[in-house]
């Protein structure tokens, strides 16, 4: 079989943070390292999305151009991604040219085989930011539950579906101006035309049990026709005269992108027309790997367009969507802080790569959104990986390594069986999309391997006898290193390799049940494949990936750098409060209970800044308190409001408060 795998094409406009990684990137990469050991065809293209508007809305906090975003964005990305041992064929970029003439024929087919629709549409003017604002940067009061932040396109709050005229008091999420509606021309797609060619692509493929019932979900309630043209400057222009500040909806064009990447990467192998192979044979696989909320656009809208250009397009074959990844039991967030990113992670743990794609892995959100905490990662790596896997390998290397460099491989057959077993476990689990279940497959192997040492004790025997035990092994330790290779390919399963001495095998050879090879050769002597994670290492990593405490971050609607009303402000209740009692919140490292005073009397507060202050260097002194913040509670306490203190990191907070002390509850404004 031949596969074209993809990965969801980044928006170039932030870095990536490990919800990410464990939604698509590390799966794309573990199944196409899989594929590659099986001997198949394979292609993995990936790439920057440099369109749409959170780049343009990006370039315009920062005051800057997109284009001044993306290339400072693209090259990152792809860095990251590669460092992670993420083994793509071709990383491109959706502002190439060969993808913006990729996308404009496609646009001009659609509208030559009479499948687009020029509608007459009524859009928001934002007349301070002069330009058209998308749905998305249009806040108001939701028409159904009142709330007062909804966003043009959806109720945060209710999950009401909006458009941007449903918002009562409608304002631009840019200037927090009151926006103009003004006339404008778009082009549609017949989604509704399609709808009866879905229906049957849908029923020809098998969906992972996350996907099939969104897919279906959109069916029953019948596609519409969908605008695929924006008013906008930055992206690609849509190619018709009359047309002029108009460009192509970036979900119309960026999956076109692994199209253009493909042929980028075909160019790049000097073999040009090498990507019709993959994009034009019904023999190959097209196989996406992306994050939930892009299932509709996957699923239904890019096959949509792929069938109606009709020029011989394969069809996505599978497309195993993944949930989210939430981190410390709240939805990733990178405009609240709320986040690992993947650049930081390298920075603090460069050596720690394989460390996190096991515990990414293990953790992956398959069919239900997972949660990652710290605690968890830590447990991960040194009860699972090194207790479970590494030690074996590093015992078994050990014993061999004083019995001298050269050793028969001498496997019993029952272990043949269970090595060849494992084997195919492992690739049947991932051929379903299963990855943390071949993980498991994995390690189950190594608990296997770890009781049978354990019973046969070789340290109990004599010398001869332990000697010919230890050979019983030496098959499993090179099969090893193939197995590793798809989760643990950055350093742990080539350095295993490179202590033995051994290539990798085909996936193939080790499904059969017999020895691998005839003989090994130790080529060093062997140190611990994982080094133990220390408390040390780890509280570092924690301090410096996540120093604001979960409990802090209290979701805030507006981004930081979006400007809001004075309007908004005065929303904000914040008062001078006198502390009167603190106390640490039991099992929490960074939380503290207190208790304020204001005019109306006491009120609890849990903030999380035990790292910083102690209750005694708290009592008696005064701070500012956000005061009408809806009440949650935390950890079994309720908590009203939130303390301010300045300061990034949950061990340098510093306290803010008046100059000099005021009566309790006098307001701040
Ligand atoms: N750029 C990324 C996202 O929605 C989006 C994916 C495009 S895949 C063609 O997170
Ligand atoms: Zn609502």
């Amino acid at each position: 079989m031949r596969y074209l795998i993809t990965a969801a094409l980044p928006y170039a406009n932030g870095p990536l943070h490990i919800g990410h990684i464990a939604g698509a990137y590390l799966p794309a990469d573990i199944f196409t390292r899989y594929l590659r050991l099986r001997g198949e065809e394979v292609v993995f293209v990936c790439g920057s999305d440099e369109h749409g508007v959170a780049i343009t809305l990006r370039a315009w906090q920062e005051n800057t151009s997109p284009q001044t975003i993306i290339d400072r964005y693209h090259p990152l990305l792809e860095a990251s991604l590669r460092r992670l041992g993420i083994e793509m064929d071709y990383y491109g970029r959706t502002s190439h040219p060969v993808h913006h003439r990729i996308a404009q024929h496609f646009f001009l087919r659609l509208l030559e085989k009479g499948w687009l629709e020029r509608q007459e549409v009524e859009q928001f003017w934002d007349t301070q930011a002069q330009t058209f604002l998308p749905d998305r940067y249009i806040i108001g009061t939701c028409p159904h539950c009142g709330f007062e932040e909804a966003y043009g396109d959806q109720c945060e709050k209710c999950g009401a579906l909006l458009a941007p005229s449903d918002l009562i008091n409608p304002r631009s999420r840019l200037t927090g101006s009151v926006p103009e509606r003004r006339p404008s021309t778009q082009y549609y797609l017949r989604l509704d035309k399609l709808q009866p060619h879905l229906v049957r692509y849908v029923q020809q493929h098998s969906w992972k049990p996350n996907v099939g019932p969104v897919i279906q979900n959109w069916l029953r309630q019948g596609l519409s026709p969908r605008a695929i043209t924006r008013d906008l400057s930055w992206g690609i222009p849509v190619p018709l005269e009359g047309m002029e500040n108009k460009v192509l909806y970036v979900w119309f064009e960026a999956p076109l992108g692994y199209i253009s990447i493909t042929q980028l990467w075909a160019q790049a192998q000097g073999e040009p027309q090498a990507w019709e192979r993959f994009w034009k044979d019904p023999n190959t696989r097209l196989v996406h790997f992306i994050g939930k909320d892009n299932i509709v656009f996957h699923t239904l809208i890019f096959p949509a367009v792929l069938m109606a250009v009709e020029e011989g397009y394969v069809l996505p074959y599978a497309v195993p969507a993944h949930e989210f990844l939430n981190l410390e039991g709240k939805k990733i967030s990178t405009s609240r802080r709320w986040s690992i990113d993947i650049d930081a992670y390298l920075e603090v743990a460069p050596d720690r790569i394989d460390e996190l794609r096991f515990v990414l892995t293990a953790l992956m959100p398959q069919t239900k959104d997972r949660d990652f905490t710290w605690e968890e990662f830590s447990v991960r790596i040194n009860n699972e990986l090194v207790a479970t896997l590494t030690n074996l390998l590093h015992r078994l290397l050990s014993l061999l390594w004083r019995q001298g460099r050269a050793h028969k491989v001498q496997p019993t057959p029952l272990w043949l069986q269970h090595r060849a077993e494992a084997a195919r476990q492992i690739g049947e689990r991932l051929e379903n999309y299963d990855f943390a279940g071949a993980l498991d497959a994995l390690m189950e192997l190594a608990r296997q391997a770890n009781r049978s040492l354990n019973e046969d004790a070789p340290w109990h025997q004599s010398p001869e006898k332990a000697y010919e035990i230890l050979l019983g092994y030496t098959d499993l330790l090179a099969a090893m290193g193939t197995l590793l290779e798809p989760f643990l390919p950055t350093r742990v399963a080539p350095t295993l390799r490179s202590y033995l001495g051994v290539p990798l095998f085909s996936w193939k050879a080790l499904e059969t049940p017999s020895p691998l090879l005839a003989e090994i050769t130790l080529t060093q002597q062997p140190q611990p494949l994982v080094p133990k994670l220390t408390e040390k290492e780890l509280q570092k990593m924690r301090d410096t990936l996540l120093p604001v405490s979960s409990e802090e971050k209290a979701p805030s609607q507006a981004a930081p750098n979006v400007y809001i009303s004075i309007e908004d402000f005065q929303k904000i209740s914040l008062k001078v409060v006198t502390i009167r009692k603190a106390e640490r919140i039991p099992n929490t490292d960074k939380l503290l209970k207190v208790l304020i005073e204001a005019e109306d009397g006491l009120h609890t507060v849990v903030s999380g800044i035990a790292q910083s202050y102690t209750p005694e260097q708290l009592v008696g002194k005064q701070a500012i308190w956000v005061a009408n913040l809806m009440p949650r509670v935390m950890r079994g306490v309720r908590s009203e409001g939130m303390l301010l203190f300045a300061g990034e990191g949950a061990s340098a907070l510093v306290r803010v408060a008046p100059e000099h002390e005021v009566p309790p509850g006098t307001p701040v404004k």
